[in-house]
């Protein structure tokens, strides 16, 4: 699929590598689509090992999505990819100019990965192990550090309609993960969290977020 077929093309041989169901490659597909960059998108056979063969661990070691290449240059992980389309089409800012800022927008980027996801998927995990029990210890586990994590959510937004005042890459980088909480069965945490639950909403109302629904 290559997006989007109408608009110019701003940079060439743009190509992005993603599965249907990955959380870290629609954080790409979104920013993609806010700042309006043609990519093609190549959709990775991931249930049936195509990350593991020799092929795509040319382009990344770990053999993980998402993988970006734009013309030569081949780059993996979320974060570092989010951060070069940044810095390659600054318009519109995704990041504050002021450093402070940054680095408020940084540290909630990488708190996302490194606490919301692990939390996340093991609330997930029962979906696709149907022999795994909603009540296993793993679950109920990653059910309470869900809810944590949403309660710094909660306090971080005070006020504010994104997680770092303006629309950020903080909130496209946890955009995947909360925007499903309803499906996953997790949407009894939001109740509680009106700000958080409110930002939900938001979230799930801009076209790159809608677009990139699994
Ligand atoms: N830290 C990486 C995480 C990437 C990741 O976990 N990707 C998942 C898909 S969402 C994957 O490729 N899983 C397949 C595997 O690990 O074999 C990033 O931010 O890009």
């Amino acid at each position: 699929m290559t997006w989007p077929r109408t608009r110019p093309k701003l940079v060439a041989d743009v190509r992005l590598y993603w599965h249907p169901f990955s959380v870290f490659p629609r954080r790409v597909r979104i920013a993609l689509r806010e700042k309006a960059i043609p990519c093609e998108e190549v959709e990775v056979d991931l249930p049936g090992g195509a990350l593991k063969s020799p092929e795509f661990m040319r382009r990344n070691p770990f053999g993980q999505l998402p993988v970006l290449e734009d013309g030569d240059l081949v780059i993996a992980e979320s974060l570092a990819i989010l951060e070069y389309l940044e810095e390659r089409h600054p318009a519109p800012a995704l990041l504050p100019r002021d450093a402070a800022a940054r680095a408020r927008v940084r540290e909630l980027m990488l708190w996302s990965g490194n606490y919301l996801a692990p939390a996340w998927k093991a609330v997930v995990a029962p979906l696709f192990s149907p022999a795994m029990r909603p009540d296993d210890p793993s679950v109920v586990q990653g059910r309470a550090a869900l809810a944590r994590y949403l309660d710094v959510l909660e306090a971080r937004l005070g006020a504010s309609e994104w997680l770092a005042g303006e629309y950020t890459l903080a909130d496209v980088c946890h955009a995947p993960f909360v925007t499903v909480l309803e499906p996953i069965g997790a949407g009894d945490l939001l109740q509680p969290r009106a700000r958080v639950a409110a930002w939900v909403e938001r979230l799930a109302a801009r076209p790159a977020v809608r677009e990139t629904a699994p």
